[in-house]
């Protein structure tokens, strides 16, 4: 269900017009913003996420009021934020007072509910195929998060002990739905396989390997003529891997030459990357050390074309 209609917090009911808790480098929440961008609503106003003075709650006309939730920070994993979503996941849209969470649900009731391009077409056969590969841009979700932990951001995402037991303890009052609490512990104590993330990265090159073939016919959109969410889904993807350094240009050439149409639209440049570029910089220049050095995700990627 999108819509959450009792929600533990009292901040969803005081907003007005449309606030969107996000972080810049959250895939999950970049194709929100894109979206948004795509049907002509900007970021307007900065505000802490938990800000609830008169001004604050107020959003500008077509424009959205941005509420980061730092995950580097770990403000998600707050007693106020998991009020809000208890998944303690980005992102969660707030319209005149209404909760939505779940990035898909988030998107088509935008789709619905504003103008501008429809993102998702509505004659069957073009429906469903966007369908189909939203699906599976939600399959490979685990994946990335995976290949981002290990990749991407090594020791910055480990938890201590005590931050473990703060996220157990909030956890208990959703029902863990992304699975934070088990990901972190492995994560944290190094405990999952090195088999496990190989098996994730093999997984998003075979699809990669698909898609890339289906792009190979020239096609300007991933379903065809026209831009959809099942764009928006699979470019952020591809943003992501690119920062942790994975070769898409060189492995998957038709894939990187549509994602490179994606990414120089106004609503990728700025509603994606925006306050988003010092960030992805700093990523990828960490991943072109790495490649230099004959180690990380490139290296990574190299072994399991081979495979
Ligand atoms: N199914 C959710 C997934 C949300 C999700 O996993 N969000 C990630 C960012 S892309 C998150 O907030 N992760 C928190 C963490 O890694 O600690 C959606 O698409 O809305």
């Amino acid at each position: 269900m999108p819509l959450i209609s009792n929600p533990a917090s009292a901040i969803p009911a005081r907003l007005q017009g449309l606030h969107l808790f996000h972080y810049d480098g959250a895939p999950c929440a970049q194709r929100v913003r894109f979206v948004l961008g795509e049907k002509g609503l900007r970021r307007g106003r900065e505000e802490r996420f938990d800000a609830v003075s008169d001004a604050a709650v107020r959003a500008e006309d077509n424009r959205w009021v941005s509420r980061s939730v730092s995950l580097a920070k770990r403000d998600h994993m707050s007693q106020t934020y998991a009020e809000i979503h208890p998944d303690m996941v980005v992102p969660a849209l707030v319209h005149d007072g209404r909760l939505y969470l779940e990035s898909l649900d988030i998107i088509e009731y935008l789709d619905d509910a504003f103008g501008g391009p429809r993102l998702i077409p509505t004659e069957a056969s073009l429906r469903s195929a966007v369908f189909e590969r939203v699906e599976q841009a939600k399959v490979l979700h685990l994946s990335i998060r995976y290949v981002t932990f290990r990749w991407g951001l090594g020791g910055l995402a480990r938890l201590s002990l005590a931050e473990r037991q703060k996220l157990a303890d909030l956890a208990r009052n959703g029902n863990d739905g992304e699975n934070l609490v088990q990901f972190y512990n492995g994560y944290s104590n190094r405990s999952i396989p090195e088999a496990v993330y190989e098996n994730h990265l093999q997984q998003l090159y075979s699809a990669f390997c698909e898609v890339d073939s289906t792009l190979s016919d020239g096609r300007p959109f991933l379903t065809g003529d026209a831009l959809t969410i099942a764009d928006a889904f699979w470019a952020m993807k591809i943003l992501r891997l690119i920062e942790c350094g994975y070769p898409v240009h060189t492995q998957h050439p038709a894939l990187y030459r549509w994602y490179a149409s994606i990414a120089a639209r106004p609503s990728f440049r700025n509603e994606v990357m925006g306050k988003n570029r010092l960030a992805s910089g700093a990523f990828r220049l960490k991943a072109g050390v790495e490649s230099l050095l004959g180690i990380g995700l490139r290296r990574a990627v190299q072994q399991a074309a081979f495979a």
